[in-house]
């Protein structure tokens, strides 16, 4: 196992210090993303102390050390999973053959286009959670969405690195952009859709961790399957870091339906009313969350059909997650499948797609299985409380704007309606002003360790085995 040298100036385990142009450069833009920081980031607790997560190697057990430390005393830096001794080339036209330790010029600018996506999405993240500490519902909370910020930090630095080191001029210009494009920002906004919804309040910030994270394991994992091998290494590490962000989604939304339910036995009934006026969410309201940003997050798997799709698996550049041991065909040139697609007169039909241009589709499919398994949990609790109320998925028509559903009306079943029906019911279906106005006014801060909301319940454990009233961050 390579381990980390934390005396550089930029932490490494790529022998930075060997190639001076490259630390050079890499310096120049390290106070450009500290500044950035500091602007975007949740810099209004740039001087408390957070117990905080460091990586020391790149292996399993690298991540043993956990300390307290500022956010902006941070040590970001360039971390790569090991290599794999005589990888070859896992999918696509030159399956079998030797990994590529730099970019074929004739795939560098496909190479450069999903680098570039898959690195604006790490500081849009931090940037839509900006100022959500300042309404944590407790310490314990606080903790967890300042050690995301600081990890999707560095997983912005982890393709900036491959940008500097492997794309030359346009590379560093490509990183510049990724702090110039902001979320939500009306002139330059980030490239994908979610990561330009606002994240205001708690619910939505579980859902995030929940179903966009899920985006980015996926996402990842594909590219961790890339013919490029530093690519892939990077990305292979970055998942390490990936898993805590998805058990903050599950655990958050888990641990409101607890709560709710705790409170539904309190009242002895399930009206959202009563409910409410307890200072809890409601499980309608919940599904409504779970509704839009689930629907959002399908988006990010781009359009059904997708020759860019085809092509960057044809070159060997993003595979599917799991590549090797999920898959018996690897090279997908005959291979096709059948897609439900609208026949643009108000139904569906079948259609028989090329595999490869099905790509987005098979990842998209493999991730709502991934989402089942949440639901499945939150319904047993339910189950087991004694209610009657089932959290669904929608179906992955519903409220699309990318791909063949784009702009097609769908109920949460996915029945194609008119456009006057959607308009009407959507507000049933997605968060209304008044849902998001009650969310807000649960958004009060708590302090005191080991105290939560009173719409959250306590976490199972702390965190590293600490207990649950540690204090993970110290507010003065
Ligand atoms: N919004 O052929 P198409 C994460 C664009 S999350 C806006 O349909 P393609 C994280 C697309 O860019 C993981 N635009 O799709 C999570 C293209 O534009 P250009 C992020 C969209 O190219 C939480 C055009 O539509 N990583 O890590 O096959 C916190 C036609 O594209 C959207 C990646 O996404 C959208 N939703 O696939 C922190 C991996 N969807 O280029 C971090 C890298 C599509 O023609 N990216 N478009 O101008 C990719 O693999 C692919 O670019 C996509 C799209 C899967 C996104």
């Amino acid at each position: 196992m390579s381990s980390i040298d934390y005396s550089e100036k930029i932490p490494n385990n790529v022998n930075l210090a060997n190639d001076r142009t490259l630390q050079r450069a890499l310096e120049h833009w390290q106070p450009r993303f500290l500044e950035w920081w500091r602007e975007m980031g949740p810099n209004d607790f740039a001087s408390v102390d957070v117990y905080l997560r460091t990586a020391v190697g790149v292996d399993a057990q690298g991540w043993a050390h956990y300390g307290t430390v500022k956010m902006p005393d941070y040590r970001w830096g360039i971390f790569l999973a090991d290599p794999i001794a005589d990888r070859t080339i896992g999918f696509g036209d030159s399956f079998g053959q030797p990994v590529w330790q730099q970019v074929p010029g004739e795939f560098r600018s496909q190479f450069r286009r999903l680098i570039v996506t898959q690195g604006d999405t790490e500081p849009a993240s931090v940037e839509q959670q900006h100022l959500l500490g300042h309404t944590c519902p407790s310490l314990y909370d606080l903790r967890n969405l300042f050690q995301i910020n600081v990890e999707e930090g560095r997983h912005l630095w982890a393709m900036v690195y491959i940008l500097h080191a492997y794309f030359g001029r346009d590379g560093r210009e490509e990183a510049e952009e990724l702090l110039a494009r902001h979320s939500g920002d009306v002139d330059k906004p980030r490239i994908l859709g979610t990561f330009n919804e606002p994240i205001e309040d708690w619910l939505s910030f579980f859902c995030f961790c929940y179903f966009t994270d899920r985006d980015g394991k996926f996402q990842l994992k594909s590219l961790a399957e890339s013919s490029f091998d530093p690519l892939a290494r990077t990305c292979r590490f970055m998942l390490t870091e990936e898993a805590h962000h998805m058990f903050v989604g599950e655990t958050g939304l888990g641990r409101i339906v607890r709560r709710t339910l705790e409170v539904m036995t309190e009242i002895g009934g399930d009206d959202p009313e009563a409910i409410r006026r307890q200072g809890a969410v409601d499980l309608p309201l919940l599904q409504r969350y779970l509704n839009f940003w689930f629907s959002s997050s399908l988006d990010l798997f781009g359009s059904e059909v997708s020759s860019n799709a085809a092509s960057t698996f044809a070159n060997g550049i993003k595979g599917r997650p799991d590549e090797t041991t999920q898959y018996q065909d690897h090279v997908c040139a005959e291979a096709s499948c059948e897609l439900q697609m609208p026949d643009g007169r108000g139904g569906s039909k079948k259609e028989t797609v090329g595999m490869r241009n099905a790509m987005n589709e098979v990842l998209r499919d493999a991730y709502i299985r991934d989402c089942e398994i949440g639901l499945k949990r939150w319904n047993m609790q339910i189950k087991r409380a004694g209610r009657g109320f089932e959290l669904k998925l929608p179906s992955s028509r519903f409220r699309r704007s990318i791909g063949a559903w784009a702009n097609i009306q769908t109920d949460l079943e996915g029945n194609i309606i008119s456009r006057e029906e959607f308009e009407r019911r959507l507000p049933g279906w997605i968060p209304s002003a008044s849902d998001k106005a009650f969310v807000k006014s649960l958004m009060q801060r708590v302090v005191e360790p080991g105290k939560m909301a009173a719409w959250i319940a306590p976490p199972d454990r702390g965190i590293n085995n600490l207990p649950v009233d540690y204090e993970y961050v110290r507010l003065n």
